[in-house]
């Protein structure tokens, strides 16, 4: 099952909001081409999201086959908003433009795989990093080192090539592995983060008893699961 997040476009908003980052823009025309060049973006990285998502697919389908079992839970994606794009190349102090994007940004196209017990996540990972036209190009792994606000995660960046009609384009994408409990515990830490500074600070001893809370149990699950089912 995937839930798609689906990009919306305001030329008029972004022309607003991004007047100062788009001033070396000089005419209307070269305005119209870096638009243009946003959007054909979008369907590229679009493309190589469904690459890593067939291949994930697979490889779930296939582990149920052999030995009952799915890896993976569930799946999200999405293709970064061209607003959020272009505010992360200003933060970032990069040139708004399609080519900086290709060049120093690398979650453009971000999908996250949720899975059922930890030891998946490594599964997932080792079986996708196996295949011949997948390089991996970033890799944090948050599981083994979490960071101290109590967040896990593996995040991989990998390029996986989209043949196009007239080229063949390798694209990186984001990849998150994590489990269900992993997964709960960020879900409600970034919603707490994104809607009030104060609330992270209030909540940020009890998020992170949880984050431990949740590793527990998760390690508990792990243990009986492999038990009964690893032979
Ligand atoms: P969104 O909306 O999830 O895409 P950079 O990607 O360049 O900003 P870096 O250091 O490579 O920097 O990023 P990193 O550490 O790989 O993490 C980026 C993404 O991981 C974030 O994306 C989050 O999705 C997730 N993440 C990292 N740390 C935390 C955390 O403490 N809590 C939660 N809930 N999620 C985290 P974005 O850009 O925030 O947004």
């Amino acid at each position: 099952m995937y839930i798609e997040r689906k990009p919306s476009l305001n030329i008029d908003d972004l022309k607003q909001e991004f007047k100062e980052s788009i001033k070396h823009i000089n005419s209307s025309e070269e305005a119209l081409d870096m638009i243009v060049g946003f959007v054909a973006l979008e369907q590229l990285y679009t493309s190589a999201l469904k690459e890593i998502s067939t291949k994930l697919d697979i490889l779930d389908d296939q582990f149920q086959q052999m030995y009952k079992h799915n890896p993976i839970h569930h799946m999200e994606r999405r293709v970064k908003e061209m607003r959020s794009l272009i505010k992360k190349l200003d933060r970032k102090g990069y040139e708004v433009s399609t080519a900086s994007a290709k060049e120093n940004i690398f979650d453009i196209a971000g999908i996250r795989v949720i899975c059922n017990y930890f030891d998946d996540i490594y599964v997932i990972e080792n079986l996708l990093l196996k295949q011949g036209d997948i390089k991996l190009l970033k890799r944090k792994d948050y599981i083994e080192h979490p960071k101290e606000n109590g967040y896990r995660s593996l995040h991989i960046v990998v390029t996986v090539p989209v043949f196009l009609a007239h080229s063949v384009e390798t694209v990186p994408v984001e990849v998150q592995i994590r489990t269900i409990g992993m997964d709960m515990w960020a879900s409600l830490e970034h919603k707490i983060r994104y809607k009030n500074s104060e609330n992270t600070e209030k909540y940020k001893g009890i998020l992170k008893q949880c984050a431990t809370d949740i590793t527990s149990v998760e390690s508990k699950m792990q243990d009986i699961h492999s038990e009964v089912f690893d032979h």
